[in-house]
């Protein structure tokens, strides 16, 4: 991902101008394809290949051939024609959104993934009221940009040094709206993606509800959340005409916070939003019928949520499990971002994702970074503003029946039992980094993606289901589509590099098999990227099934369609300056939830899983051994 260039302004409620209008290709962007039928049997049955036996194959494989003559062309000629009369979205969007409201169960770990900051350079700018007021400012520049229409659109440049420059902006201004897109694609390679899920990064919030949730936006809003001890407090920070309040004052407000002298609640609400989405909406409705809808109603309509918390945290593994649960008390997981910073400045963001995905969110991560890194609002030396700020700043009050007062008590004792229920652990390999790979003319990720395979063969001896994501952003209303890291190829080179295996093959041949599985994996996540994988297909289909009654097909009955969608190694990689790590949870209990990052310096991964299905201690041990061997034989040693 790069940092955008645009037109800088002296409006200080602004990052920049741009010259291209944020919304400028979105009415030209291209139509998610739906794959052909044949071809998504095709790509389903070669992901299958490895993860079943001959026999199980085999029966799979008839399965899919009865699916593609029969009820699957049926059903594909429905799922065509109802997409031809939805130009302005895509085949899986909304299913995609109901995947994400419908599941009934807790999204903290189950969804919400979160991403940690570097730290500022500057180590006196690490100050937790400092940063959190840097952080503020330049989310609210981030959001007035945004919504002015003025926020650079987000552009993939295969060629930067060509386009991503104001020459670029001003020729592809000049096209018109329903063209633009091609202009930039072909005049310069460069690939505007979608900004469909922008508008609800702020002001926004997830709203418990029976069976489905729901996205809730408030665009008036003007004032922000912090939580505190697991206190809520509220303050404007726009003025009546839209204005970003003084930053002295927004800093005087975060330091009234910051030395309220008060003590946690005896029923700390916001765990409520790590329950299940049933016993939520069931204790929202009781808060709310207790008298609390207006309280409540502050919390939702928030611009984004901002967590101070009490604790110095400096070693990863205490910061990692702040920043995807931490301790239940003082974190609304139901925002779509919440903005985290530790006693000692650490920062993160930890969002929720049925509104949206990495890219939007690693935007706005990037841009408020290099704000307040470049451009810091306030400084050691700034003193707040000498204003009411007791006046200014609300701390809510709920007024709790025993029902919810129970319900707060329980639901701590659940939240204490899942996340010390998981456990993590990282990885930071320096004896191999993204520059030796491009050395070895290798597909870094696939690199990075076989560790994984051989790791998981080396501990448990077998291939398993493994999800990668990839974005459809170059699509309207695109988000992912999932790339299938596990293959023949990797299978094998998994058996080959296996030493207990007594025949150990020659150099030059575990190397043609390393650049094997790289070719594979760039084609399979070409494929992805352009809305050529099998799974959202698959899902469509099975969700118009659903929808039309009856019977499934045979094809999602089949154990083996149940087993390769039981993501045991789930995996999701960003690339970004301004990111330190960033993780989640497994997405079954006996899985790996894997976040990782290719770097110039090193390779780098954070996992986590639920013992005792999973070890990953072990796990992490078998990476490295795997990236070592991986490393030693592309040197061109032998395998010892
Ligand atoms: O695929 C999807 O539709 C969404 C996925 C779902 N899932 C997480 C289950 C795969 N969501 C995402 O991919 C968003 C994940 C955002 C966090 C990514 C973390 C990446 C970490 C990079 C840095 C690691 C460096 C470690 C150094 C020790």
């Amino acid at each position: 991902m790069m940092f955008s260039s645009s037109a800088p302004t002296s409006d200080p409620d602004f990052l920049h101008k741009s010259i291209l209008p944020t919304d400028h290709f979105q009415a030209s962007l291209p139509h998610l394809p739906i794959p052909k039928l044949e071809e998504t049997c095709t790509r389903y049955l070669k992901a299958q290949r490895p993860l079943l036996t001959d026999e199980e194959y085999s029966k799979t494989e008839k399965i899919v051939d009865q699916f593609k003559n029969n009820e699957g062309r049926t059903l594909n000629e429905e799922l065509v024609a109802t997409d031809k009369k939805n130009k302005h979205t895509n085949y899986v969007s909304e299913a995609w959104f109901d995947m994400y409201l419908k599941d009934r169960r807790a999204i903290c770990l189950n969804q919400n993934p979160f991403m940690a900051f570097n730290d500022d350079p500057r180590s006196e700018y690490n100050d937790q009221l400092i940063r959190s007021t840097n952080f503020l400012v330049s989310s609210l520049r981030f959001m007035k940009t945004l919504q002015a229409n003025v926020l650079d659109p987000e552009v993939f440049h295969l060629n930067p040094a060509k386009s991503d420059n104001n020459t670029f902006r001003r020729v592809v201004r000049l096209i018109p709206k329903p063209l633009a897109f091609y202009g930039a694609a072909l005049l310069y390679k460069a690939y505007p993606l979608d900004m469909s899920q922008y508008h609800r990064l702020f002001a926004s919030t997830r709203i418990p509800r029976p069976d489905k949730d729901e996205l809730l936006s408030s665009p008036n809003s003007r004032h922000i959340v912090v939580l505190r001890k697991g206190h809520f407090y509220v303050f404007d920070v726009l003025d009546v005409n839209g204005k970003i309040l003084p930053v002295e004052q927004i800093m005087s407000h975060l330091k009234y916070i910051l030395t309220d002298n008060v003590k946690p609640p005896e029923f700390p609400l916001a765990v409520l939003t790590s329950q299940d989405r049933d016993t939520w909406t069931k204790l929202r409705q009781d808060i709310v019928e207790s008298g609390n809808a207006e309280t409540l109603n502050k919390v939702d309509a928030g611009l984004f949520v901002l967590c101070l918390d009490d604790e110095e945290l400096n070693d990863s593994g205490s910061l990692c499990r702040s920043f995807l649960h931490g301790n239940g008390m003082n974190r609304w997981f139901d925002k779509s971002f919440s903005l985290l910073m530790t006693a000692n400045g650490k920062a993160a963001v930890n969002f929720e994702h049925s509104w949206g995905d990495g890219v939007a969110v690693l935007r706005y991560f990037n841009d408020v970074f290099k704000d307040t890194t470049k451009n810091a609002h306030v400084h050691p030396d700034t003193k707040p503003a000498k204003v009411d700020s007791k006046a200014a700043v609300k701390r809510l009050e709920f007024q709790l029946s025993d029902t919810t007062k129970q319900g707060i008590l329980d639901s701590l004792i659940d939240f204490n039992k899942t996340t010390s229920s998981l456990d993590m652990d990282f990885i930071k390999y320096e004896a191999c980094t993204k520059k030796d790979i491009k050395k070895y003319k290798l597909s870094p990720d696939s690199f990075m993606q076989l560790s994984f395979q051989m790791a998981f063969y080396r501990q448990y001896q077998k291939t398993v289901a493994t999800y990668e994501s990839c974005s459809t952003a170059a699509f309207k209303h695109g988000r992912t589509e999932t790339i299938r890291p596990a293959t023949t190829m990797t299978q094998k080179a998994c058996q080959m590099f296996d030493k207990s295996s007594g025949v150990l093959p020659s150099v030059s041949e575990l190397q043609q098999c390393v650049r094997e599985c790289s070719k594979i994996h760039s084609q399979l996540t070409k494929e992805a990227a352009m809305g050529q994988g099998f799974d959202r297909h698959l899902f469509g289909l099975k969700t118009l099934s659903t929808k039309m009654g009856g019977e499934l097909p045979e094809i999602f009955r089949d154990p083996a369609y149940a087993s390769i969608n039981h993501n045991i190694l789930s995996t999701s990689t960003l690339s970004s300056s301004a990111v330190m790590f960033g993780g989640f949870a497994p997405v079954v209990q006996d899985g790996y939830g894997i976040g990782y990052g290719i770097d110039d310096s090193y390779l780098g991964s954070i996992i986590t899983s639920y013992p005792p299905h999973r070890k990953v201690g072990q796990f992490v041990q078998c990476i490295e051994e795997s990236l070592t061997d991986l490393g030693n034989v592309m040197e061109g040693k032998p395998l010892k």
